[in-house]
């Protein structure tokens, strides 16, 4: 008997190929495949519509938009984060030579912990790097308040947060001094690979506009060290093509969550993330905690779905903190993240994409329900 296709915690959204041929026809015509093209400029106005913005600048990846971030705003010394993250987060900060702290995460939202901030702070501190984990935003004005308080720099990690509003009904990358986002293969809207960072007036873009083209301000004026993060017009006129499907993907995305946590409910032992509410999360995750009284192990019940094929993921096991090139650190001590290493012991993200048919998910949920 042949087996079941694999399922895969996400699949990336593609929109039907022949919408995508006359885009094609349109960059193989103008010859203009990137630095700032048609389809780039297109695509930041339609982003900034979107997403209820002023100022966005798009890039290559999320990745380095978050080193440019830093060096748009000359971060150095220390950065509180978190060290329930992607990798990149932290990554973003030793790209710059600067030092990660790392601080607990609150335990109902599994992002940056604001009652512990202050305490990390020291005279080294220049800023806060907070990521709103699987699209749910942070508690942004508890943080402001301290940024306010230390004149400490905040650099939104948005990078599962496409579309989301906060408590006050804004686009929740409107808060921070900057905010970035990915668009990478595996979001909600994706462009290939891309990323984006969201600023708040013309100045600033335009100096992240500089560094992201190597610094250079005209043809013979380089202004500072820039990077190549230019994001190219193939990606930029998929991501004008994507914008176009996208309401009807996060709709298809909430109906899954809500199928999730309806069959999910009453399970002894599984927990699901509380939910942000409507337009305060965007459905990119469906993340579950697997406590002591469920009959398997997170592990037994990872290594189940994978014998089963189907490729659930820990996200975010490893922390950060964890990994070599951080664990020597002081604030990397497990004693000092107690939360973050329970989370990461127990979290299990769930397949979720539009594309997942309800019997997917039914095989999904029995190896759940009958363990
Ligand atoms: N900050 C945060 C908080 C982030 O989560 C990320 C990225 C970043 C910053 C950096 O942004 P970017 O520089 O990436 O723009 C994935 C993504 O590669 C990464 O973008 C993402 N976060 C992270 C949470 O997830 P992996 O190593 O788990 O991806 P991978 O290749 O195992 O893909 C997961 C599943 O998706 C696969 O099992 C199958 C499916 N898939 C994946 C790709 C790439 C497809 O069906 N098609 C595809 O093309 O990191």
């Amino acid at each position: 008997m042949s087996q079941p296709a694999p399922i895969f915690v996400t699949q990336p959204h593609l929109p039907p190929l022949e919408e995508f041929v006359p885009y094609l026809e349109k960059i193989w015509s103008n010859k203009i495949l990137t630095n700032g093209g048609p389809f780039h400029v297109q695509l930041e106005q339609a982003l900034c519509d979107y997403l209820g913005v002023e100022y966005l600048s798009l890039f290559t990846n999320g990745t380095v938009a978050l080193v440019t971030a830093l060096q748009a705003l000359r971060i150095t010394g220390e950065v509180i984060t978190t060290p329930y993250s992607f990798v990149a987060t932290a990554h973003s900060l030793l790209w710059n030579g600067i030092k990660p702290v790392f601080v607990d995460i609150n335990p109902v939202t599994l992002n940056l912990d604001p009652a512990r901030i202050e305490a990390a702070i020291t005279p080294q501190t220049t800023a806060i790097m907070p990521v709103h984990v699987y699209g749910h935003p942070c508690d942004v004005d508890a943080i402001q308040d301290i940024a306010d308080r230390y004149n400490l720099k905040v650099i939104y990690d948005a990078a599962h947060a496409f579309g989301v509003r906060d408590a006050k009904d804004r686009s929740v990358v409107l808060n921070g001094d900057l905010s970035v986002l990915s668009f990478h293969a595996t979001k909600v809207f994706n462009t290939f690979e891309g990323g984006a960072i969201v600023c708040r007036n013309a100045k600033i873009k335009k100096h992240i506009d500089h560094l992201k083209n190597f610094g250079f301000v005209d043809e013979v004026t380089v202004a500072a060290p820039g990077i190549n993060g230019k994001m190219s017009e193939f990606n930029a006129a998929l991501g004008m093509l994507q914008l176009q499907h996208i309401d009807q993907a996060l709709a298809r995305r909430q109906q899954i969550d809500a199928l999730y946590r309806e069959r999910l409910q009453g399970i002894a032992g599984l927990r699901c993330l509380a939910d942000a509410g409507e337009k305060r999360s965007n459905y990119a995750y469906f993340p579950i905690l697997v406590d002591d009284e469920y009959p398997l192990s997170r592990d037994a019940l990872f290594q189940k779905f994978r014998d089963e094929n189907i490729y659930v993921r820990r996200y975010f096991y490893p922390l950060i903190s964890e990994f070599p090139m951080y664990r020597g650190l002081p604030s990397a001590h497990r004693d000092n993240l107690p939360v973050a290493t329970a989370a990461a012991n127990q979290i299990l993200c769930l397949p979720i994409y539009p594309a997942l048919e309800r019997e997917q998910m039914d095989r999904v949920l029995e190896l759940l329900i009958v363990p």
